[in-house]
């Protein structure tokens, strides 16, 4: 007997391609919120509804529905914008949010929250007419936000993945025209609506690309569905290795939703990415889990298919078959915060943002601070998957401009430490439904105590790639750090440790559900450990392997949690 589909499947069928009843939720004034099967819809909108969760219970007390407004995610393929961009993507999120904020996110594009459903077409409007950017398939069972890397020195080859990732992303883009009708008054865009890639299905779910130029893995090719790493030969990307089926994901106290890292399938020319993206594209749509979402993405596929089929009808699907891997080697994945001069003889200012939450704040007036270089400045802003943004394409003439400028309101700051730069959260509360503990919120206290243990034992200078998150969904990939704490309940995290600093190991558990004084007390004495103990300049994820404080795990499956 088949099993019944999970109900967004239902949904994502009678939404008349994505239309639901979107009009009539906008035009209803008697709540803040749509109706429950367009709470899953707009999410192919680039929408998630929210409600503050600081005052759900002050509300729930008087009577009042939750404080609902919506979050809405650009999209940005490779994470670039103009300064006239910028100062749109500014203004908007001073008049037409609440949170006043623009956050960048871990896959390189700009998040706003609080926006109330009255304000919704606004924003939509706003940010397309004036800045020329959409949120179309920012979230929902589709392809995501495509991310490269965003290494600024070899401009050159910059530029060609930058350019791949958005021919992807436009590849996936949806043909319905729910978008321009509902958001931007009707503008049809395309004559036919049938989705020669999603049908009316759509995909099981969310579906994430990357494309990675080594040695530089910015963009934690083990979060991602389907990853091309550039192969490079004489300056030149002579083709892409094919790395399929990551995610890291999991649901607390369920063994069968695990991390994975991905499959390499082999090496194709660099003219076939479009070709086999559709075909892993396709394949996942056909084979993927539709009963069940906790299993639904590619790595799942892949357990439950065998590597060998899924990789058999992606080559029978595009007609080609894939060559042996290249070799290739990451040997970095942190942004390289601060001046970097590119063969293309520009300067480019990576400017560590923490939590790549961009507001004013008191001494360190950022968000003002971007405003003022973008009036002046004549490049672009690159986002990174690591939350930071780079000021782009600086001719020499304005270094001297754009660095007093960033001085002036905090961007450059000679006192962060390593420690703050390689640590990173996610959003959790008070916006984030799933959270169940705080991360952005905790983030910067939790490095002021870890920079003092570093200084306590000696190695101030050391860093350790470390990464929080409210539950264990990984949004800032904890499970590619060396320590990743991932919340339980308010106050309480489980340990990870073992990552390394490329991101190509996952950690293993080491403490459960921990509050955070014994987060620190454990920290000191592993830290301690790691002063002592380390051989050279062993990493921190690697000492604790070889000490055997937690086992390595080389098997990201379902033997995962053992
Ligand atoms: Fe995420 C859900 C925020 C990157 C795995 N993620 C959410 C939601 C939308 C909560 C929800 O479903 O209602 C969060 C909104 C919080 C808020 O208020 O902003 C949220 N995810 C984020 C962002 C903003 C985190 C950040 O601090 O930057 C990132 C936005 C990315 C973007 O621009 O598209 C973000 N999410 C990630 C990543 C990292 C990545 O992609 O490199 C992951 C892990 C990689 C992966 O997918 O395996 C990630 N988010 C999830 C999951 C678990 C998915 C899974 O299949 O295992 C959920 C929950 C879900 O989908 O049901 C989730
Ligand atoms: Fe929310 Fe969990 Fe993602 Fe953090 S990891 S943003 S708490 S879904």
């Amino acid at each position: 007997m088949s099993q019944k589909l999970h109900d967004n499947e239902r949904i994502k069928i009678e939404s008349n391609f994505l239309r639901g009843k979107l009009v009539e939720g906008l035009n209803d004034n008697t709540t803040g919120a749509f109706i429950p099967d367009d709470v899953q819809l707009v999410k192919f909108h680039g929408l998630y509804q929210q409600d503050h969760r600081d005052y759900r219970a002050e509300r729930k007390k008087q009577k009042l529905e939750p404080l609902y407004s919506f979050l809405l995610r650009a999209r940005l393929p490779g994470g670039v914008v103009t300064p006239e961009q910028w100062l749109e993507i500014d203004r908007i999120a001073e008049e037409l949010t609440d949170a006043g904020s623009i956050r960048i996110t871990t896959r390189q594009t700009f998040q706003y929250h609080g926006i109330y459903k009255r304000n919704l077409k606004s924003v939509f409007q706003e940010l397309k007419f004036k800045a020329n950017i959409d949120s179309m398939f920012t979230a929902g069972d589709v392809n995501r936000n495509t991310i490269c890397t965003s290494n600024p020195e070899q401009s050159e080859l910059h530029t060609q993945v930058y350019e791949l990732s958005k021919k992807i992303s436009e590849h996936f883009l949806p043909k319905s025209n729910a978008y321009a009708e509902i958001w931007l008054d009707g503008e049809k865009v395309h004559e036919t609506e049938q989705e020669p890639i999603y049908g009316n299905i759509m995909l099981p779910r969310k579906f994430k690309i990357a494309v990675a130029l080594p040695p530089y893995n910015d963009v934690d090719i083990h979060g991602n569905d389907l990853n091309f790493v550039a192969i490079i030969e004489g300056q030149k990307i002579i083709g892409y290795n094919v790395v399929v089926g990551a995610g890291l994901g999991m649901t607390h106290g369920d063994k069968t939703t695990f991390p994975r890292l991905g499959d390499d399938f082999g090496f194709i020319a660099a003219d076939k990415v479009i070709e086999v993206a559709e075909a892993v594209v396709t394949t996942q749509r056909d084979l993927g889990n539709r009963v069940s979402r906790a299993h639904a993405r590619v790595k799942y596929t892949l357990e439950t298919h065998g590597v060998e089929k899924f990789k058999g009808e992606v080559e029978s699907r595009s007609g080609i078959k894939f060559a042996a891997s290249r070799p290739y080697q990451f040997t970095e994945r942190g942004d390289r915060i601060g001046w970097i001069k590119g063969i293309d003889n520009k300067w480019h200012l990576t400017v560590f943002i923490e939590n790549g939450r961009i507001l004013d704040y008191p001494g360190k007036p950022l968000k003002s601070g971007l405003v003022k270089i973008a009036k002046v400045h004549q490049g672009t802003f690159r986002m990174t998957a690591n939350q930071n943004l780079i000021i782009a394409s600086v001719p020499e003439a304005q270094k001297e401009t754009i660095e007093a400028l960033a001085r002036e309101c905090g961007l450059i700051d000679d006192g962060t430490t390593n420690q703050r730069k390689y640590s990173m959260a996610c959003v959790a509360l008070p916006t984030c439904p799933l959270a169940m503990a705080e991360a952005e919120r905790y983030l910067p206290a939790l490095v002021t105590d870890v920079e003092a243990l570093l200084t306590k034992h000696g190695i101030g200078d050391d860093h350790i790639i470390l990464r929080v998150t409210g539950c264990p969904n990984g949004c800032a990939r904890p499970m590619l750090a060396e320590v990743g704490l991932i919340g339980k309940a308010p106050g309480r995290y489980n340990l990870y440790l073992g990552g390394n600093t490329n991101g190509t190991r996952l950690p293993k558990m080491y403490k459960e559900n921990i509050d955070e004084a014994t987060i620190i007390t454990t920290m000191d004495e592993l830290i301690g450990r790691w002063a002592n103990e380390r051989e050279s300049s062993e990493c921190f994820g690697d000492f604790v392997i070889r000490a055997a404080i937690v086992a390595e795990v080389i098997i990201a499956s379902k033997d995962f949690h053992d």
